[in-house]
């Protein structure tokens, strides 16, 4: 790769146009007063050393760097609840501006790690000056439950090398199946948590409609 900063300016881009996109849907909802299935997103461009890293402990050769690393451009969408990861799932597969080339549930089929995750990889056209450049972004959605297990897995990965003691794995697999039952725990109440989280920005957006007009019953 003679030019990486030249070669690394599309999926710059489309991150950026995708966490906007992205967070506009939810300020779209919350507009409307609807339950945002969207809690927060994130987003981020592999730097040429860990693209490399990748490559090399996959054996890829360059020629296949494209189709062997499909997360050079990564977007990680943040839910309150499992539902809404399929509700995201959805509004993304709808849209015509990009288009989704496939699709990894790791929360159906959980990886052995323990890892869950809904991931879809998609191609996205980004305008350049004067081109179009199409790149492949890799869309991961989690809840938080999700996100706080893989994120110091993530962690303890850079210590172990996936090569755990095995107490610690065993940890990781119990701290797994924890995070998947508060999740269904939390899936339980979501309708609770989501008329109480309406109240609250409803109070602290339009005070007088939400408390003096007693409004608290209107979302029940
Ligand atoms: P807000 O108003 O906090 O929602 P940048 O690359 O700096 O241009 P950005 O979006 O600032 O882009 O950074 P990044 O790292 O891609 O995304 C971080 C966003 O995720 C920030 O939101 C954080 O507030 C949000 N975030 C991170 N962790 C959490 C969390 O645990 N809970 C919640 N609710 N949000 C989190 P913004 O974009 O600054 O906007
Ligand atoms: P980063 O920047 O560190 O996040 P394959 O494994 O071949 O089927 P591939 O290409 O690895 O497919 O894609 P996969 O597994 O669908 O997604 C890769 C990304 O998912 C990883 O990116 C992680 O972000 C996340 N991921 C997958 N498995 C795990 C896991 O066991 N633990 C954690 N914490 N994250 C995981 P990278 O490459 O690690 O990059």
């Amino acid at each position: 790769m003679e030019n990486w900063d030249l070669f690394l300016a599309p999926y710059e881009q489309a991150v950026e146009e995708l966490k906007l996109k992205l967070k506009n849907i939810r300020k779209e909802y919350r507009t409307l007063h609807r339950h945002t299935p969207i809690e927060f997103v994130t987003g981020r461009v592999k730097t040429r050393e860990s693209i490399l890293e990748k490559m090399e402990m996959r054996e890829i050769e360059p020629e296949d760097m494209l189709i062997g690393v499909q997360d050079i451009a990564g977007i990680r969408i943040m839910c309150q609840f499992v539902e809404d990861i399929y509700e995201v799932a959805e509004l993304i597969k709808e849209r015509t501006d990009f288009k989704v080339l496939l699709i990894r549930d790791y929360i159906h089929h959980h990886k052995p790690s323990g890892y869950r995750s809904y991931h879809m990889v998609i191609e996205y056209p980004v305008q350049r000056a004067k081109n179009v450049e199409t790149v492949i972004v890799e869309v991961q959605i989690r809840t938080l439950a999700m996100n706080f297990w893989a994120t110091i897995e993530h962690s303890l990965n850079y210590k172990y090398q996936g090569e755990y003691p095995k107490h610690i794995l065993e940890r990781l697999e119990r701290a797994s199946e924890a995070a998947f039952m508060l999740d269904q725990e939390m899936s339980e109440i979501r309708e609770e948590i989501r008329e109480a989280t309406q109240f609250f920005e409803q109070r602290y957006e339009d005070p007088d409609t939400a408390i003096n007009k007693g409004n608290y019953e209107v979302n029940q």
